[in-house]
């Protein structure tokens, strides 16, 4: 057996081990946990025409803006690369942002934005081995409710030991603020941890905060740049599916109860 082939053997047990043995998992949420930047570009949009601006971001166009973090600072960053230049005062910002964090939550209703494959058992099974489980993200933190309550459960953050969004900390990613508050309130060595993101800004910043870190490739981030991490990979099914020692089936059945495999 070659070397390449042993690697690739010994590459998934490794990483399940890693995932297992976690003191706690913390999770990204747009494009880790779902598919939402798509949503997070129509809300822009809709946003725009609601606000009377003849903005449109495209796919290709949002692709580039996603390289600024934080959508507030999105539409600045957009406003500045106008010709001539468009200066927003915050106020302005602020409101268009309100409106399309408005938008975020209708389409998200009405869509039903499902979680990644593999996602839902991740979580079902972590929670099983005793594993906490965390949020470090960038987006607003009524899109994580927005979000979650439908695609998890209405009870989702009863789930998780730490939620921190965007605007708990004072930069955003690749910044590792959301990392380290993270940790803090996980009360958690970094080296411990194991973070789940799915960009290269998410990966920088968890590698700021010293946190290993597994990459569940996106759509929109597909070709970023992942030195650093963990892993690569294309959906966590196979991690998903990792069984959890010692769950009766009491206990099985109440995360049945709890959570329908939607998408796994
Ligand atoms: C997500 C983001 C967010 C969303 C928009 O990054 O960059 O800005 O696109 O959210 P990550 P808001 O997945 O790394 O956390 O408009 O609410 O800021
Ligand atoms: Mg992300």
């Amino acid at each position: 057996m070659n070397v390449e082939t042993l690697s690739v053997l010994l590459r998934p047990r490794r990483l399940e081990d890693r995932i297992v043995q976690a003191a706690a998992l913390v999770f990204d949420v747009d494009g880790t946990l779902a598919e939402t930047e798509g949503i997070h570009r129509r809300a822009f949009n809709a946003a725009f025409i609601e606000a009377g601006l003849d903005w449109y971001w495209d796919y290709r166009t949002y692709k580039k803006l996603l390289r600024t973090t934080g959508g507030k600072e999105r539409i600045r960053a957009f406003a500045r690369s106008r010709f001539p230049r468009v200066c927003l005062s915050d106020s302005v910002v602020i409101a268009l942002h309100q409106r399309k964090t408005r938008h975020y939550g209708r389409l998200i209703a009405q869509h039903t934005c499902r979680l990644r494959p593999g996602i839902a058992s991740l979580i079902r099974n972590a929670r099983a081995r005793g594993q906490a489980l965390a949020i470090a993200t960038t987006t607003t933190s009524s899109n994580i409710d927005d979000l979650l309550s439908v695609a998890l459960d209405q009870n989702w953050r009863s789930l998780f030991t730490a939620v921190v969004a965007g605007d708990d900390v004072e930069r955003k990613k690749p910044a590792p603020d959301v990392y380290l508050e993270v940790l803090a309130r996980l009360k958690q060595r970094a080296s411990d941890c194991l973070a789940i993101e799915d960009s290269a800004n998410g990966l920088k910043a968890a590698i700021a905060a010293g946190i290993p870190t597994l990459i569940n490739r996106s759509e929109y981030f597909r070709d970023d740049d992942f030195s650093g991490a963990l892993a690569v990979v294309d959906d966590l099914t196979e991690f998903g599916l990792i069984p959890a020692a010692g769950v009766n089936h009491l206990e099985e059945m109440r995360f049945e109860k709890v959570w329908p495999d939607r998408n796994d």
